[in-house]
This record gives structure tokens, C-alpha cells and sequence, in this order.
């Protein structure tokens, strides 16, 4: 029997092109073969409506072709497949241009390293679009009540609340988790703080989208999440980075006094 149109016997049917999305989560990955499987199956599990987009730095271990196979096979993955211009805050960028061309009215951006939990994010975009009062921002945090950082080293959470505080001195921004990087945004935030303009290449993305909020006047609110340690893979964060970051904040400020923010 001869097949019928676009179809052709024995080959697995074409996927579905996707809805538009109620909700696109972003994801930086440099060498993230051992997490990005299960953190892609926690969140396609959370609702038809969900998609994910892959932002990777052409890692070393494969993670790009783990997403590529998924992607083929599932509409709601994406990939961005970077070769060139690398690095956390150049990917974050990326990831958040295309979830707005995706037409996301929510955006969630994580980790992949299953430190941020897919449970959370119902609880964010909950609060994202209620509570008390609706924002436009809402970070998972690990230092408003009910949040908790246990499961890491001593020395490794007190760089993180050493870092908390210098930011929070520097910037003055109104939250407790400044570090946080799983957030949930509106997509008018991401357009209104113009992401796309982003220029952090590093990890000190997270504190220049915080300050542009901020100071762009629109609300933020935090949602407590408990902070996982990684199991798989290495951590990217070095000295360097974190020194970097530390003069990112302050060129945020100074930028902040003569107006160019
Ligand atoms: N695309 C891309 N992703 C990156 C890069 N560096 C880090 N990432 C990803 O960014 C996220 C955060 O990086 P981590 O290495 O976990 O750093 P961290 O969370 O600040 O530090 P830890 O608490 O020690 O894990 C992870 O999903 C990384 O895979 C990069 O250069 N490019
Ligand atoms: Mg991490």
C-alpha cells in the first residue's frame, strides 16, 4: 500500500508544532550532561503549556546534543547552540530575546544544575500574578522566611551572604536573595529593563537585571525555596568570576549616578 501524503511508512510522525506558550523557562548550560535530562523532564512535566529553551556554550561533555535529541523529538524543547561570544550572562541574554519571540508572557530563568527545583515554580508564577499584590518579578529565595541554603559547604554559603551584603549595600535593591538566579519575570519587565541590552557577559547578569528593576520602580517579590547543593558536575563559578562581579556592581552603581541606567 502506498503511504499516504507526508508520511512515510516505518518514520515516527513529525512533532506537533507548539502552541504558543503560557510559560518559557531558560536555561544557561556549560557542562550539564548529568542534570539537564532529569531538570528537562521535571519541567515539561509541570503543564502542556510549559517549554523550555536550552542556552549552551558549546560544552565539552555533550550537553547540547542531549537537548538536540530531545528537541527533535519533543516542540516544546529549544536549543541555542552558541559556538561564539560565551559566557553565562551572553547566554542569559539569548535565552531571554528568544523566550519573548516565543511569545512567553512568563519567563522563568534557572539553573540546570537541580540546585533550583521545578517544584517551585507554580509557587512563583502564583505569585507573580497575586498574592498580596501582582509584580514583576519574583525570585526563588533562599533567605526570605521559610527559604533555606543548608545543604552546601560553610565557606560556600558564607561567600554567597558576603556577596548578598555587599550587593544590597552597593545597590540598595529592596530584596534578601540578590544572588538568587531563579526567577520568574513578566514578560513587560524583560521588555521595559530592554534585556536584550544586557551587557554582563559573566554571572553578574543577575545582579544588572536586579538593579535595572529596581530602578525601573517595578515590584519584586521573593517566594521561599530550599537551595540544593549540586550532585552532578562542577561547579563554573571561580574567583575571577566572582571578583568580576563584585566591580560589575559597582560599575552598576556608578553608571546608576551619571544616568546611564
Ligand atoms: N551557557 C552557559 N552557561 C553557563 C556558563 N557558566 C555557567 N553556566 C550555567 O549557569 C548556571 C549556574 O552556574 P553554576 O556553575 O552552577 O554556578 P553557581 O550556581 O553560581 O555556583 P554553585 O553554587 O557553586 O553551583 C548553570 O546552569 C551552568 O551550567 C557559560 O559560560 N555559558
Ligand atoms: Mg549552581
Amino acid at each position: 500500500m502506498t503511504p499516504p501524503p507526508n508520511e512515510t511508512a516505518g518514520a515516527p510522525p513529525a512533532p506537533e508544532p507548539p502552541r504558543r506558550p503560557a510559560v518559557v523557562v531558560t536555561v544557561p548550560t556549560f557542562n550539564e550532561s548529568g542534570n539537564i535530562g532529569l531538570l528537562l523532564d521535571g519541567l515539561l512535566a509541570l503543564g502542556p503549556g510549559f517549554q523550555v529553551v536550552v542556552i549552551d556554550d558549546d560544552s565539552p561533555d555533550g550537553t547540547w546534543k542531549i537537548v538536540a535529541d530531545r528537541a527533535a523529538r519533543d516542540p516544546r524543547v529549544h536549543l541555542l547552540h552558541r559556538r561564539a561570544d560565551k559566557g553565562r550572562g551572553r547566554s542569559g541574554r539569548d535565552g531571554f530575546v528568544k523566550a519573548l519571540e516565543l511569545g512567553a508572557p512568563v519567563v522563568i530563568e534557572m539553573d540546570a544544575d537541580l540546585s533550583h527545583q521545578p517544584k517551585y515554580i507554580p509557587d512563583m508564577i502564583r505569585r507573580l500574578n497575586g498574592g498580596p499584590s501582582a509584580v514583576g518579578l519574583v525570585l526563588g529565595s533562599r533567605a526570605t522566611q521559610g527559604g533555606k541554603d543548608a545543604d552546601r559547604g560553610v565557606a560556600r554559603r558564607g561567600i554567597t551572604k558576603l556577596a548578598n551584603l555587599y550587593i544590597r549595600v552597593v545597590l540598595g535593591v529592596p530584596v534578601r536573595d540578590c544572588n538568587s538566579g531563579f526567577r520568574a519575570w513578566r514578560r513587560e519587565t524583560l521588555e521595559t529593563i530592554r534585556v536584550g541590552e544586557t551587557f554582563s557577559a559573566g554571572p553578574a547578569i543577575v545582579q544588572e537585571l536586579l538593579f535595572k528593576t529596581a530602578r525601573a520602580r517595578i515590584g519584586i517579590a521573593e517566594v521561599p525555596i530550599e537551595f540544593q547543593n549540586r550532585q552532578h558536575g562542577e561547579s563554573t563559578l571561580t574567583i575571577g568570576k566572582l571578583l568580576t562581579g563584585y566591580v560589575t556592581v559597582l560599575k552598576l552603581r556608578w553608571m546608576s549616578l551619571v544616568g546611564r541606567i
